[in-house]
């Protein structure tokens, strides 16, 4: 199947789910569970849309790989062929206190490089998506690519766990910008800077289904995404990300690989 056409197939589970989202914030007796710690939850709604996903891809694509978050359904050992990555809830923290603030991703890749890639702002209904090849787009609209500039003429996004661990080096980066924001959703952190409201975004070490939509989105519109010492991200792994525009982005790299 066409790349398109797989995409609007997507489009539709994309949308479905965001539907789902928000009449589930009616919810008032929402099943929320603790993971590793109490910051780190699943609800009932994680693992209901990630199973939504995974029943459409296994009717329409029985033969492509799924690795979701929240329950990995095929062993991953390398990232050959079409494999689908799933974070059904980016920011369940938010999900649960604020009821904004998180978005549903979803991405196909085919040996290791993504082809196509949805961020669902559920909240403000944006769906943005890209095909490679073809741009990225919020809703309707084509997204503009990002001028490269200084990253003192413009604001950072950073995740909060680089906030109590400050470091001299991230310190030294965060003074530069004109500011800092942080959101607690990396998708929404990604797309802040593909939408030039922040000029880049830094984080301390995110799994493949929380970057690897932003990662295709990013690539397609000319960003420069790597791991924070600027090397290549490797999604069998855990990475420290740098998301920028290519001028902030060596700016960034060269005071975090200073000794
Ligand atoms: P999540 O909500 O899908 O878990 C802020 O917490 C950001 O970091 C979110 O994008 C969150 O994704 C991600 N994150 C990754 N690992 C996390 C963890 N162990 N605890 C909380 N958030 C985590
Ligand atoms: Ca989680
Ligand atoms: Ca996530
Ligand atoms: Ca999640």
């Amino acid at each position: 199947m066409e790349y398109e056409l797989i995409a609007e197939l997507t489009r539709e589970w994309v949308d479905e789910a965001g539907e789902m989202l928000r009449e589930s914030l009616k919810n008032t007796s929402l099943k929320i569970e603790e993971k590793t710690n109490p910051s780190d939850l699943v609800t009932e709604m994680d693992r209901a849309i990630e199973a939504f996903f995974v029943e459409k891809i296994q009717k329409h694509f029985p033969d492509h790989k799924i690795f979701g978050e929240e329950g990995t359904y095929d062993e991953i050992n390398d990232l050959s062929g079409f494999i689908w990555i799933i974070d059904p809830i980016d920011g369940t923290l938010n999900y649960v206190k604020q009821k904004s603030n998180f978005c549903s991703m979803i991405a196909l890749f085919k040996d290791g490089e993504g082809v196509l890639s949805f961020i669902n702002d559920v909240i403000h209904e944006d769906v943005y998506f890209g095909i490679k090849g073809k741009g990225v787009f919020c809703n309707d609209r084509r997204l503009e690519t990002v001028p490269p500039h200084s990253l003192n003429e413009g604001l950072i996004a950073i995740s909060t766990k680089m906030v109590t661990n400050e470091s001299e080096k991230t310190k030294e980066v965060v003074q530069e910008a004109l500011g800092v924001r942080l959101i607690g959703s990396a998708g929404l952190e990604m797309i802040q800077v593909l939408t030039n409201r922040v000029s880049a975004y830094i984080t301390n070490d995110l799994s493949a289904w929380d970057i690897a939509q932003g990662y295709m989105l990013a690539t397609e519109l000319g960003l420069t995404f790597t791991r924070r010492d600027g090397t290549p991200i490797n999604l069998m792994e855990k990475n420290p990300i740098l998301v920028a525009n290519s001028q902030a982005h060596k700016e960034i790299v060269s005071k975090f690989v200073k000794e």
